[in-house]
């Protein structure tokens, strides 16, 4: 990876309810008052809007980790570590892990997205996350994520291969931000201009991640929420400071 520190805003998705599967595998290992969260690492906190559901990927080997008697968090064993020399828990690298599990076993489950349109979202299956890149986990934002925009089509076209439920990859994708060159859904935009059919089109669509991060952050407009009407390189940190103040996020820097 380049040099320098990425400095991502993880977000705290709170499990409503289990699949049978992971059910099972976490029998007797959590206390009945744990809220447990999955933790995604954001780049953009201010589209955090427009979250449609939650990847992780299938193939990754997750933990959960205890932070307080009623606080765990469900992310790689990798980025656990890392938060345990950034005071994320109590006791300075520790980080307790009191399960583990494969993606592929949390499909399904339904937690609170904050600050989501969406109050509720599902975890769904993302081939091309990255074990070694931020938590292991990713939210979706199919407005202004060209990945997450390719990844939902996939999943809603095929979601019996990937066994889930096909409208739970179909929740509306709002308008979050504007921008001159690409209107108010970029990524959409952009994924059509690229003529990218999957996921899996690496190469288009690391150009389509480039060109909607810089005309998203230098000549994007806020169109929904508490900052609307302001530019994105300001409300990327206001939104992050009211995610952090409310207690749904924290910084993690890797
Ligand atoms: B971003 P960088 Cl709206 N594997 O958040 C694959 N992708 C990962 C990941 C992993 N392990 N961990 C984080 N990411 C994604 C929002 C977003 C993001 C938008 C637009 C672009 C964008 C919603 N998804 O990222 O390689 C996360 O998705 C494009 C830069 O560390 C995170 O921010 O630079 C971003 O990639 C981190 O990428």
């Amino acid at each position: 990876e380049g040099v320098g520190v990425q400095e991502y805003t993880a977000l705290k998705l709170k499990v409503k309810e289990w699949p049978e599967a992971a059910q099972k595998l976490l029998s007797g290992k959590l206390p009945s008052s744990a809220n447990v969260y999955f933790v995604p690492a954001t780049l953009r906190p201010e589209t955090m809007y427009g979250q449609t559901c939650c990847f992780v990927g299938p193939n990754i080997t997750y933990g959960i980790f205890k932070v307080t008697d009623d606080e765990y968090y469900f992310c790689s064993d990798r980025a656990a570590r890392n938060m345990a020399f950034q005071s994320v828990f109590p006791e300075w690298g520790v980080f307790p892990k009191v399960a583990e599990l494969q993606g592929s076993d949390v499909v399904g489950t339904l937690v609170n997205a904050p600050l989501s349109v969406h109050k509720e979202v599902r975890i769904l299956p993302m081939e091309t996350v990255k074990a070694t890149k931020g938590t292991g986990v990713v939210t979706s934002v199919p407005s202004d994520s060209p990945d997450d925009y390719a990844t939902v089509m996939d999943l809603a076209k095929k979601a019996e291969y990937y066994g889930i439920k096909k409208e739970w990859a179909e929740l509306e994708i709002i308008p979050i931000i504007e921008t001159p060159k690409y209107g108010n859904l970029t990524a959409a935009t952009l994924v059509k201009q690229l003529k990218i059919q999957s996921p899996k089109d690496a190469k288009p669509l690391a150009e389509a991640k480039d060109e909607a991060y810089k005309e998203g952050f230098y000549n994007g407009k806020m169109i929904y929420g508490e900052f609307k009407g302001k530019p994105v390189s300001e409300a990327k940190n206001l939104v992050r400071k009211s995610l952090i103040d409310a207690g749904d996020a924290f910084n993690y820097a890797e």
